[in-house]
């Protein structure tokens, strides 16, 4: 038997901001539960949870204080069997994330390790060093956190520690066995209560390089990880001994009927990141590609054809990623010019320049059917099958992202595609909740792009995506794409899935013949030709 991910569309729910059944601003587990029904007549294979463990929320849930346990504001261990089992019964998987690369300041490992002396078996479970200077003011090394500033920081007794993402985030140190002991544990735990998969948090991440004396980065501008692919020996990410972590990993998932599926996040470059997907590492890595992919046939052409290719060669097939929890809504991005630097457009309030967002909407429509017509898996984010736009507009003072503040205020950072969903038309917090303000607020009229607005309007994007995932059975069985010589060409994309489904694609703004076929799924009205910005389905004759 086929095994299920290879052609499963996956839906990202951040817990936060899904559904809120107690009312208090929040989304939560019993929120989630009420609104499985969504996942399952969108036609989704299941879900990924992003965290919902005990955290403070430094990082939205991305620090976390206690990885076997629910935080109480999202609800209890009840709460999340009782989704578990309704989705299941709803034919739907559950995917959870892990976050093995760091703890939340409050896990009580840290708090030992603050408390412990320096090279004490508590610390030695973190990074903690030395600093540099002669009295050790000076960070130890010159790394940088993903989110701005130093990726150290003193503790009280004068010794640094690691930190890759905010100082509440300290890096664990998977050279030491109880971390990797701690890991089993977990992936058992959560195993054993149903879930069928997980996903990894910056999976290439997790080992250092902490040979002494630690070495300096070259920095590029900015000080961010884009050094990476031209860097093959980083001291801190893609370290060849990450994937020994994953090999035990799968010994432990294998143990488990059906064995359990992982996804990792990877942030690399094709032919690197699919190391990590080989047989018998991780099933699965998120392909970035398509998010730094300007509307251009031929630059979408390649990434197709690179991410099978790279794929292929550790025998699997690619996934396909278009947005999530980290990045600028499609609709917004699609509907800015092309180059559009997004920090500076969010840090103008989503005003300079001014995005087209009804031709962001439609591209955004002909990207879906591009990437749910793509062999293998994809991963569809939250509020983009209601065609959500990036909430660019958040007041400062709502912003949670620590981008924001560790930024020095220059990048406003991630709450924009975080924003709640809205359910109804009407109503408080447009169905989100209804006691509380949502955590983050909604614009006026959220209620415009709402599942019950677009429900019975055969036009909505919510309809695009039921409408393809129906007829996605027809094809993806399929592992192969082969291009149409003859239509692939200039902005147009052209290729058959299965042995009876042509593909179409147009990027450019002129209209284009359609060749002989019955329509399976448009994104946009068709008058017996394909227009621009737009895609099709045809079913051969
Ligand atoms: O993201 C890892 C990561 O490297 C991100 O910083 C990513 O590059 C960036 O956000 C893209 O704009 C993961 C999670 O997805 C993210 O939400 C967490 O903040 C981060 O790990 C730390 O756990």
């Amino acid at each position: 038997m086929q095994q299920w991910w290879r052609d499963a569309v996956l839906y990202q729910v951040y817990p936060r901001s899904f559904a809120d059944a107690d009312g208090d601003g929040t989304g939560d587990i019993a929120g989630i539960t009420a609104r499985l029904g969504h996942v399952a007549e969108l036609g989704a294979d299941g879900i990924w949870l992003s965290p919902f463990y005990t955290s403070p929320w430094a990082d939205g849930g991305y620090d976390v204080a206690d990885f076997r346990d629910v935080d109480p504001r999202l609800g209890t261990l009840e709460d999340f069997d009782a989704m578990v089992a309704a989705a299941h019964a709803l034919g739907l998987r559950v995917m959870v994330d892990i976050v093995p690369n760091h703890t939340s300041e409050e896990h009580p490992w840290f708090r030992e390790a603050l408390e412990a002396a320096p090279g004490s078996p508590e610390r030695e479970l973190y990074v903690f060093r030395d600093g540099r200077g002669a009295d050790g003011e000076l960070p130890p090394t010159n790394w940088r956190s993903t989110f701005g500033g130093p990726a150290w920081t003193r503790a009280a007794d004068g010794q640094w520690y690691l930190h890759m993402f905010a100082p509440e985030q300290p890096d664990l140190n998977w050279d030491d066995p109880r971390v990797r002991e701690e890991f089993r544990g977990i992936l058992r735990f959560w195993s054993g209560r149903g879930v069928d998969g997980f996903r990894i948090d910056v999976a290439y991440a997790l080992v250092k390089d902490l040979e002494e004396p630690l070495r300096d980065l070259v920095l590029v501008e900015g000080g961010r990880f884009e050094d990476i692919a031209a860097n093959p020996d980083h001291p801190f990410l893609d370290r060849p001994e990450v994937h020994e972590v994953y090999r035990d990993w799968r010994r432990v998932l294998a143990g488990f009927d059906p064995p359990r599926v992982t996804v990792g996040e990877v942030w690399l470059p094709g032919e690197r990141r699919v190391l990590y997907t080989r047989p018998d590492e991780l099933d699965q890595a998120f392909n970035f590609d398509f998010l730094r992919t300007a509307w251009d046939a031929d630059a979408y052409r390649r990434v197709v054809d690179s991410s099978i290719a790279d794929a292929a060669r550790v025998g699997t097939v690619p996934t396909w990623v278009i947005g999530n929890h980290d990045v600028v809504r499609p609709v917004s991005v699609l509907g800015l010019p092309p180059g559009t630097d997004q920090r500076a457009w969010l840090l103008s309030d989503g005003r300079d320049p001014e995005p087209d967002l009804e031709l962001g909407t439609r591209r955004a429509r002909a990207l879906a059917l591009l990437e749910l017509s793509l062999p293998g898996s994809a991963y569809v984010y939250q509020g983009e099958e209601l065609g959500l736009p990036e909430v660019a507009d958040l007041p400062a003072q709502a912003l949670e992202d620590p981008r924001w503040v560790r930024s020095g205020h220059t990048d406003k950072g991630r709450d924009g595609c975080r924003v709640p969903l809205p359910w109804t038309v009407e109503g408080a917090s447009y169905g989100f909740g209804g006691g509380s303000a949502p955590w983050l607020p909604q614009p006026e009229g959220w209620g415009r792009l709402s599942v019950q607005a677009q429900t019975d309007d055969p036009g909505s994007v919510l309809s695009l995506y039921r409408r393809a995932l129906a007829h996605r059975g027809e094809f993806s069985s399929d592992e192969t794409l082969t291009w149409d010589d003859t239509l692939n060409r200039g902005p147009v994309l052209a290729y058959w899935r299965g042995e009876d489904v042509l593909v179409l694609v147009n990027t450019g703004e002129e209209a284009v013949e359609l060749p002989q076929g019955r329509v399976l799924v448009a994104s946009t009205e068709l008058d017996g030709r394909l227009p621009g910005n737009a895609a099709v389905w045809l079913h051969r004759e």
